[in-house]
């Protein structure tokens, strides 16, 4: 049943005779609109930023490993931290998840391509720029020396700190302006995102019968579009108090820096649902397909999608608990933050209820989705209760936030981001990825996971403050450090044998064929890498999945979700 293709794609006519074939070949991959090529060309540019910024924390790890630790300096140590956190998040975290909308999304919904394919090529090179204009910084100015003008004021870059006559380089400029290109790609690739799967849909796809994938990223977009515009508009305010004699976040002139928090946080804290929720898709699709049984209540699966969409624009005060908000103010985002409870609540409910007598196969891709489920409901737990404002007060700016949005960032989305990978790299590449690499590479990232966040919260809890460049001896907090930093090690170790598995298995790997799961959505109908036009004849579904009514014509166990 493995190799069933449906529809059957027709041969290219080959190509003339090609007179410089690795010019042609960087050639079709810069002036590519293909939704495809632009998905992978995402992917590998976030995957390389992973490793950059990786590699930033590792170095952040060893300067807080031990007490009065000079291993780099002050400056250095807040440029580090900020380009951590800025690349995480807009140089890997978007751009990869963009990346696997980018090539699923069509294939999912039977269309050839994005709806807008010139806008999706133009959306990925301004993301890629915003990304070397980041790093450009870093030779900008005055060269390497002290890691040169990188951004140095957090990824959150409060007032005053980022006003002209505190930070008087270009440091700022940078980060500023490297988020307002990237920034406006991203809106770009969501705008293609919700077009695409209002318009394109093949015939019988009605949208209760959208892979939950699909819907998933058609709820982030019109996050994406909702969040980044604010974020947009911060930015151009802060160019124009420190070039254009503007005063919207200088207390001195009646601007206020808390205006630029919640600026900063009606963008932050929806993008963490931008992150999580596709997460949250690829899990939608790996759980059911290696449990081998539907996704337990697909509507509330929906619903509960859409719920979190919108009670998310709704919680961003609570990183602001301290600022000296009014009581009433502060309760409103704690009893917020508290809703949004109830959809993931649901959410992780019905992952459990899909895996429950199920067949279930830990093939590498769920068990990173395994792992996800449960890391994410403890990543939920600290979220409740750092949602209550007086315990927020105790922990504010500790390690133990920064314990709190790890779990989510790291233990709920990169472990999806790596299910992901596992499980549609052979579709994209054709071969299978080494599963003993794979293994070795789940065990060692989840131990190294767990050392280092597990841990994280109890450093927080014993009061060690964020953003700090080193501390003394005598705080209770050595043996705890070189502990968190010995875990950042092994998920090093387990990060480079992922990259290795990426590279070895794309010239050794076994051969994938169509369908090596023998999964349900329409992606793996076709050949695997599919064809530039994806589908030779345009599909026609009969319920939420076709692959397999394809493969069992006459089996009615799945009637009943018709
Ligand atoms: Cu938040």
């Amino acid at each position: 049943m493995a190799d069933q293709t449906l529809p059957i794609s027709a041969p290219l006519p080959e190509a003339e005779a090609q007179r410089v074939p690795w010019l042609e070949w960087m050639h079709s991959w810069v002036v590519t609109v293909d939704h495809k090529k632009l998905g992978l060309l995402y992917i590998v540019y976030a995957i390389f930023f992973l490793l950059v910024a990786g590699a930033e924390a590792i170095l952040i790890r060893i300067q807080l490993a031990w007490p009065d630790m000079h291993f780099v300096s002050p400056e250095v140590y807040d440029e580090l931290f900020t380009m951590h956190g800025t690349t995480m998040v807009f140089l890997v975290g978007m751009p990869i998840l963009f990346g696997f909308a980018n090539y699923l999304v069509p294939l999912m919904i039977g269309a050839r391509d994005m709806a807008f394919p010139r806008l999706n090529a133009f959306s990925f090179w301004l993301t890629a720029f915003g990304g070397l204009l980041l790093y450009f910084s870093i030779v900008g100015g005055f060269g390497l020396y002290g890691m040169g003008n990188a951004p140095d004021v957090g990824w959150w870059a409060y007032a005053p700190l980022t006003a002209k006559a505190f930070t008087p380089g270009h440091n700022t400029d940078y980060w500023a302006l490297a988020l307002i290109v990237s920034g406006f790609g991203t809106l770009g690739t969501a705008i293609n995102i919700i077009a695409t799967t209002f318009s394109l849909r093949c015939k019988g796809m009605t949208l209760m019968r959208m892979p939950l994938f699909v819907w998933l990223m058609l709820i982030v977009s019109v996050l994406t579009l909702v969040t980044i515009t604010p974020l947009t508009a911060a930015q151009i305010m802060l160019l124009i108090d420190r070039y254009l004699g503007g005063h919207f976040f200088d207390a001195q002139a009646g601007g206020s820096p808390i205006v630029w928090m919640h600026f900063f946080w009606i963008f932050g804290h929806p993008e963490v649902y931008v992150l999580v929720l596709p997460a949250f898709a690829i899990a939608n699709e790996v759980i059911p397909v290696f449990s081998r049984k539907a996704i337990f209540g697909y509507p509330a699966m929906v619903a509960a999608s859409v719920g979190i969409c919108f009670i998310s624009l709704t919680v961003w005060a609570h990183h602001m608990f301290t600022v000296g908000m009014t009581s009433v103010g502060n309760t409103f985002f704690v009893l917020s933050t508290m809703m949004v409870g109830i959809p993931t609540g649901i959410k992780i409910f019905n992952w459990l209820a899909t895996m429950w007598g199920g067949r279930i196969r830990f093939a590498t891709p769920m068990l990173f989705c395994t792992a996800f489920v449960f890391q994410f409901l403890l990543a939920g737990l600290t979220g409740i209760m750092l949602s209550v404002a007086p315990w927020d007060w105790q922990l504010h700016n500790s390690y133990f936030v920064i314990a709190h949005f790890h779990y989510v960032l790291v233990g709920a989305i990169v472990f999806n981001i790596f299910a992901a990978i596992y499980y549609w790299y052979p579709k994209a590449t054709g071969r299978m990825l080494s599963e003993t690499l794979g293994k070795w590479h789940f065990w060692l990232f989840l131990i190294g996971f767990h050392i280092t966040f597990d841990t994280m919260h109890f450093v927080g809890l014993l009061g060690m403050p964020r953003s700090i460049y080193t501390y003394e001896p005598d705080r209770g907090w050595n043996t705890l450090n070189l502990i968190i930093s010995m875990g950042g090690f092994v998920q090093a170790i387990a990060v480079l044998l992922f990259a290795w598995n990426l590279i070895y298995s794309y010239v050794r790997g076994r051969a994938a064929g169509n369908d090596p799961w023998d999964a349900w959505t329409l992606e793996w109908s076709t050949p695997s890498p599919p064809p530039a036009y994806n589908f030779a004849i345009d599909p026609v579904v009969r319920s939420r999945r076709p692959l397999w009514d394809l493969k069992h014509p006459h089996d009615p166990d799945w009637k009943y979700e018709r």
